[in-house]
């Protein structure tokens, strides 16, 4: 036999429910995820942005062992830095610590204690006491004066690929060089707002225009480099660089966790030939298959997105 309610009439379930469940969805929605007076997801700017360069007087001087990376390792945006930090070969240079998401605190917390910090906000406040903003990965620490040195993942990576060169087994590998800049840079602008933030912005959408605008403008993005990677091997021809990093990340989480959890549903990446090949010829470098955990990435975002997925059930 089925549970049926048989005290309350539906209606008043469907009119009382729908009335408690918006007003809270969208308070919880304005504290995870603020958006501007249309709706769309506005992601807050990054607070720390210090450089580190081979100049031995500098604040921050390149050196090995020095530094540390702060990571979840669902998140897109530190994944991007893990990659880096592989492809480079700077394994032994730069370490780096797990964070993992505590689920009724809405913040990330250490998976192993560092610097006396159980929680990644203390880890903030040692570096700047008084810090309230909000308390992202990736993080780049400095061990030797305690203080962040930048929490910007777009920046971490020019650092790693730029400053470490002296220490890295992959020093010959350029992902930033001069002579590409003018192509990566308009990839990494629109790559940014359409896929990477894109995304966010089709499932932080708090109504229905800012999520057509948010989605059409992404599929439309994938179109574009679908047809792009019809004679090319990478986005800029033969070269792998920091805006095919920066792509990656999010077409590897675009099948199991965007497609259905932030309704990025007009296609899969799978649909797409050029974009498939490509990802799996990303995949198969040395050790990318390392730095990320599918299994992982799908029960953090279903698991702790509570206002997308109230349930918490994590798809098969
Ligand atoms: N602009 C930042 C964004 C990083 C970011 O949003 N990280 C998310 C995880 S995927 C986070 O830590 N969010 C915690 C929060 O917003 O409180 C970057 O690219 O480094």
């Amino acid at each position: 036999m089925t549970k049926q309610n048989q005290s309350l009439p539906t209606s008043f379930l469907i009119v009382t429910g729908r009335f408690i469940w918006q007003k809270l969805w969208l308070l919880m929605m304005s504290n995870l995820a603020p958006t501007n007076d249309k709706g769309s997801y506005n992601r807050p700017s990054s607070q720390f942005c210090h450089q580190i360069s081979q100049e031995k007087d500098s604040i921050y001087t390149a050196e090995a062992g020095r530094y540390s990376l702060y990571v979840g390792i669902s998140c897109p945006w530190a994944h991007r830095t893990l990659m880096v930090r592989t492809l480079k070969g700077l394994e032994n240079v730069i370490e780096v610590n797990f964070v993992i998401p505590a689920v009724n605190q809405g913040g990330w917390i250490m998976e192993n204690t560092s610097e006396n910090c159980q929680t990644l906000r203390q880890l903030y406040q040692l570096s700047k006491p008084n810090y309230k903003g909000r308390c992202t990965v990736p993080v780049l620490w400095d061990k030797k004066t305690k203080t962040i040195v930048n929490n910007e993942s777009s920046e971490i990576i020019i650092l790693l690929n730029n400053e470490f060169n002296q220490f890295a087994k992959n020093a010959h590998l350029n992902l930033y060089s001069d002579d590409l800049k003018i192509e990566i840079d308009p990839w990494n602008e629109k790559i940014y707002h359409h896929i990477n933030n894109g995304v966010y912005r089709c499932g932080f959408a708090q109504t229905q225009s800012a999520y057509e605008e948010a989605c059409k403008g992404l599929f439309k993005i994938l179109d574009e480099i679908e047809a792009n990677l019809t004679n090319n091997r990478y986005l800029c021809g033969n070269n792998l660089t920091l805006a095919d990093i920066r792509l990656f990340t999010t077409l590897i989480r675009f099948d199991i966790v965007y497609y259905s959890l932030f309704k990025c549903s007009v296609k899969m990446i799978k649909d797409y030939p050029n974009l498939s090949r490509y990802l799996d010829d990303i995949n198969n470098l040395s050790y990318i298959k390392n730095t990320y955990d599918l299994n992982m990435i799908k029960k953090d975002y279903y698991g702790n997105l509570f206002p997308l997925n109230p349930s918490g059930i994590i798809p098969l």
